[in-house]
Order: C-alpha cells, then sequence, then structure tokens
C-alpha cells in the first residue's frame, strides 16, 4: 500500500512551476525534455494538479543532473547504488528532484530507465513515500517495464488521489 512523508506534506496550490537546470549527456536535452513532460503528465492525469515548465528563476520543482557533490546533504556515490533522490512538498530544495549524472540513463531497457526514475522521484516531490505493492511506481525497486503507454499503478492513484 501506499504511504507519505511524515506530517503528509503536500502543495496547497493546484499550479506548479518546474524547471530543468542541468542535463545530462546520455539522452539530448529534447528527449530529457519529453521524459520530463511525460513523466508529469502521468500525475497531472489523475489529480487537479497542473504543471507548468519556466527556464528562468526558481521552480517549486527544480530539476537537475548532478554528481556526486551538488549542494545538499546528500552526496551522489557514482555509478550504481542511489540513481535519484527528491524531496517531499515544501519551499526551497523541499520538492526538488535530483538524477545521478554518473548512471547511465537511457529511454529504453539499457541502463537506468529516465521515464521510470523520473515518475517515480515525482511522486516523492508530489508527497509520495514508497509502496508496498509490487506493482507500484512508488514501490522502492527499480524494475524495468515498457513504457510505451505506461501508466500509473491502481495503488499510485489511490495515494495520490486520497492527497489531492
Ligand atoms: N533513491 C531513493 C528513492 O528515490 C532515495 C530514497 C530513499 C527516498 N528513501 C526515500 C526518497 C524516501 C524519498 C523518500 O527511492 S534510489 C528507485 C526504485 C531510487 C530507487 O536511487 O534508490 C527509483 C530512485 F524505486 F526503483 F527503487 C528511483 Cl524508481
Ligand atoms: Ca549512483
Ligand atoms: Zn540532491
Ligand atoms: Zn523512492
Amino acid at each position: 500500500d501506499y504511504s507519505f512523508f511524515p506530517g503528509k506534506p503536500k502543495w496547497t496550490k493546484k499550479r506548479l512551476t518546474y524547471r530543468i537546470v542541468r542535463y545530462t549527456a546520455d539522452i539530448s536535452k529534447r528527449q530529457v525534455d519529453r521524459t520530463v513532460k511525460t513523466a508529469l503528465r502521468l500525475w497531472s492525469k489523475v489529480t487537479p494538479l497542473k504543471f507548468i515548465r519556466i527556464n528562468k528563476g526558481e521552480a517549486d520543482i527544480m530539476i537537475k543532473f548532478a554528481s556526486c557533490r551538488h549542494g545538499d546533504d546528500f552526496p551522489f556515490d557514482g555509478p550504481g547504488g542511489e540513481l535519484a533522490h527528491a524531496f517531499a512538498p515544501g519551499k526551497g530544495l523541499l520538492g526538488d528532484a535530483h538524477f545521478d549524472r554518473d548512471e547511465t540513463w537511457s529511454l529504453g531497457q539499457s541502463g537506468i530507465n529516465l521515464l521510470l526514475v523520473a515518475a517515480h522521484e515525482f511522486g516523492h516531490s508530489l508527497g509520495l513515500g514508497h509502496s508496498q505493492d509490487k506493482d507500484a511506481l512508488m514501490y522502492p525497486t527499480y524494475s524495468y517495464r515498457n513504457t510505451a503507454g505506461f501508466q500509473l499503478s491502481r495503488d499510485d492513484i489511490a495515494g495520490i488521489q486520497s492527497l489531492y
């Protein structure tokens, strides 16, 4: 079953901005932009939330690919291990999503699939914790699934709809 962060933090507005500040060398910028948009749409489709892209200034969800130390207290660890992390809703660093630049990112089955990981991280950015349902996107184990027409599981939808 789904879970939330302690204290159940959530966004109190329906229009959330996002900004991609740094990219990976593995996938073209255009593909990253498109994949992020697709990942966010999975969540906006089932909630009243809208995601608006901005290209400067501070967005609610700041997205970046970074290696090792990258300005928070959670340095990445090189290839393997941690792939990405995201923070519960709130101001500043909260809500942001960081991806380890040292992973091999892909849009398919090789390496780490960006759509699956980004959609999982945005679940955290919106306030979801991990799920115990093995079919859920928020289940805490990476497993590749076909991303063509990828959909959230019933459990992910039930979780996010109970929050928004
Ligand atoms: N990163 C962990 C994750 O996103 C970081 C983390 C652990 C975390 N506990 C948390 C973030 C609680 C927010 C709240 O789950 S990870 C997966 C999955 C990771 C793991 O790099 O281990 C995915 C990133 F689920 F597949 F294991 C993305 Cl999809
Ligand atoms: Ca890593
Ligand atoms: Zn970080
Ligand atoms: Zn997670």
